[in-house]
């Protein structure tokens, strides 16, 4: 076992505040395991800071007609503050445009160009001549090859999911200028990714099949089955870290070098700061690196970063990289761009001193193994059903009690009652659980220790048995206190408020792991501890309610504002207008395409001949629900292979509110073969 742990967190894009889904996917449970490893009395390094770089942070910029610093300095202060309010304890949080992070980054750019573990390439990019600028996957759109979308990315349909690349789009265009984009040579550095294969598959398919999760290993696994290729680590952008080449005018490291390389410049800046030496952390065996992500983020910790750190030469690799998967709020996906959330600034000042509620609401719905849930009424269930009913409410009583009977000294107790193998037992426990990153079983077995200490109370009934037995009342209290600071010590990496106003009510110093789980006697015969304090309170119905309308508010408003009609396109001829034949048919069969979840197969009648078509409508209907159906089909596209299967033509089709796919149908039925125009 490594003396020190180096634990990082993914750095946050700064272009817009934090959610609670990254919250309950990354940040708590990174900082559960990492407050729990500092009382393990391991040299904790607990590191994260902003991500002010990438096409995210443009695009939001352009969006909200401000600069790109503009964005980065707005959202990294809201994004600090909202971890520091919630009792995220990192050692550091910065910023990757902090000067420390250029310098670092670009000396790891110079070291590997160096060692000649580069290779350079000559590619043709999309340019946009009007903007003078590359255009990165993002800013170009056009039609998908896959599914006909006309909205899809350069690297992404979202309607079908396929991955694209610029090139494969038909009818490519600018999102800067709405112009057509012209191809242009552009020289860039890659990373031969293919050349790390063996010592990816060495290292993690045939050393981590078992300590690391499935869903991560999995991921790894078939990448590599895949093949690896050489991946560009610098781009054509005017936003990023300069590259440090006296020929790479106009050109940055790509945001996926130089992010997680903020790893290391923010433990520098640490270290400075706090007299360490960083390299103990980064470049000694003795040292376990542990990063925290989310499932989107695997491929960059698991294959790019190493491929980096092992190119340089002188770094560890991660231990292991507990990666989540997604949290959904009241069953839908999360989205910043739809408003869909709960952001951790507002959390924080709508439930002033409930920062526990929220961490141990999101750590019991931790997205572990699969995708998970967050609903306000679960929530409101788990503070009132757990956390005021049990657990404060045996806290409250043990303190009330022991005030009432006792003036507030512990009374008197056999230091051999089985009972307080409870507290060590759930320690061990707790332990076990966090080792393997099993969050909820951890904070399960806290909440069974306090679930233990209700039911020994409501058997014991010290307020019956102080009259008749009084020494029996001081033995049960004395028990009852003992599971108490229990509590009070090994709630704190869930907690960390509610622990520390324990350890002040009942008057006592944290221990550490070690002592909790050694020492039989927490809290001594004649130890005055202080009035009681509420720990938790009820979350009443209106106040769920409240975050509930919000909710539906969001939902209304998005319909109001969504879809948003997109600009005219640029003005055609009338004999651009005639080249399009456009007739009504009808559907004669329909069935899924094997192996696409979106496609369906259709057979019509168009009047002129029955033909094949395949559209990507298979989420909106089933088969069943199209037959029959009267549609209209532009009749003389050119055919297109999908999936193997010859499409020719394509059915018109929009959206309704609901984003959900509709067919343009005649308000009356009509032959088929009708000419429409
Ligand atoms: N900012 C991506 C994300 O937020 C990215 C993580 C960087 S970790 C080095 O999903
Ligand atoms: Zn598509």
């Amino acid at each position: 076992m490594s003396e020190r742990k180096m634990i990082t967190a993914a750095l946050p894009y700064a272009n817009g505040p934090v959610h609670i889904g990254h919250l309950a996917g990354v940040y708590i449970p990174a900082d559960v395991y990492a407050r729990f490893q500092r009382r393990l009395e391991k040299e904790v390094a607990f590191i994260c800071g902003s991500d002010e770089h990438g096409i995210p942070i443009t695009i939001r910029a352009k969006k909200e007609g401000v600069t790109p610093q503009d964005i980065v300095d707005k959202y990294h202060e809201i994004i600090k503050k909202s971890f520091s309010d919630l009792g995220i304890s990192f050692d550091e949080y910065s910023r990757t445009t902090s000067k420390k992070h250029y310098e670092v980054s670009q000396d790891f750019f110079s070291t590997l160009y160096n060692k000649r573990k580069f290779t350079e390439e000559i590619s043709e990019q999309y340019f946009d001549e009007q903007a003078n600028e590359f255009l990165a996957d993002r800013y170009i759109v056009g039609t998908c090859p896959n599914c006909g979308n006309d909205g899809a990315y350069g690297d992404q349909c979202e309607k079908c999911g396929s991955t694209l690349s610029p090139s494969e789009l038909i009818n490519p265009k600018s999102m800067l200028s709405g112009n057509v984009p012209v191809l242009k040579e552009t020289k860039n550095w890659y990373l031969p990714l293919n050349e790390y294969e063996n010592f990816l598959n060495e290292w993690i398919i045939l050393g981590h099949k078992d300590d690391w999760k499935p869903n991560v290993y999995g991921q790894v696994k078939s990448w590599l089955n895949d093949g690896l290729k050489p991946r560009a680590m610098t781009r054509d952008l005017n936003w990023g870290v300069p590259v440090p080449l006296p020929d790479a005018d106009g050109k940055v490291l790509y945001v996926w070098f130089d992010a997680p390389i903020g790893y290391i410049s923010f433990t520098q800046e640490w270290a400075e700061k706090n007299g360490k030496n960083w390299k103990d952390y980064w470049q000694n065996e003795n040292s376990d690196l542990v990063h925290f992500i989310g499932k989107d983020n695997i491929v960059f910790h698991c294959i790019i970063f190493p491929a980096m750190m092992k190119a340089h030469g002188d770094y560890i690799m991660p231990t292991n990289v507990p990666a989540f998967e997604f949290l959904n709020l009241e069953n839908d996906k999360i989205s910043t761009s739809r408003n869909w959330a709960v952001w951790a600034h507002e959390y924080v000042e709508e439930f002033p001193g409930q920062q526990d509620v929220l961490r141990y609401a999101l750590l019991s719905s931790a997205p572990e193994t699969k995708d998970n849930n967050f609903t306000w009424k679960d929530f409101q269930t788990k503070n009132n059903s757990e956390l005021v009913g049990i657990f404060g409410n045996f806290i409250n009583r043990v303190a009330v009690l022991i005030h009432k009977y006792y003036n507030g000294i512990v009374p008197e107790g056999e230091v051999n009652a089985p009972e307080l193998a409870e507290i060590t037992k759930a320690a061990a426990e707790i332990k076990n659980f966090l080792e393997n990153f099993e969050f909820r079983n951890a904070l399960s077995a806290m909440m069974n220790l306090a679930r233990f200490g209700n039911q020994y109370l409501q058997t014991e009934e010290p307020w019956k048995t102080i009259k008749d037995h009084p020494e029996k009342a001081a033995h049960s209290l004395f028990v009852a206190a003992q599971i108490a600071v229990g509590l009070a010590q090994i709630s704190e990496p869930f907690m960390p408020f509610s622990s520390e106003k324990l350890l002040k009510m009942f008057n006592v110093s944290q221990l550490n792991w070690k002592e909790i789980a050694s020492e039989k006697i927490l809290i001594k015969t004649g130890h005055q501890i202080n009035p009681a304090e509420l720990l938790f309170s009820k979350i009443e119905d209106e106040t769920i309610e409240f975050q509930i309308q919000k909710l539906e508010n969001t939902k209304e408003s998005n319909k109001k504002t969504n879809p948003k009609a997109n600009p005219m396109k640029d003005e055609i001829q009338f004999d651009d207008f005639t080249k399009i034949d456009l007739r009504t048919a009808t559907i004669l069969t329909a069935e899924k395409v094997e192996k696409a979840d979106k496609l369906l197969k259709f057979t019509v009648d168009t009047g002129v001949d029955v033909r094949t078509v395949v559209s990507g409508v298979a989420e909106s209907f089933t088969p069943e629900q199209c037959v029959g159906k009267q549609v209209m089909i532009l009749l003389n596209l050119a055919p297109r292979k999908i999936r193997g299967i010859e499409s020719q033509g394509m059915l018109l089709l929009t959206n309704n509110a609901d984003g959900k796919l509709v067919f343009v149908t005649p308000d009356e039925t009509v032959e088929n073969g009708v000419e429409i125009g």
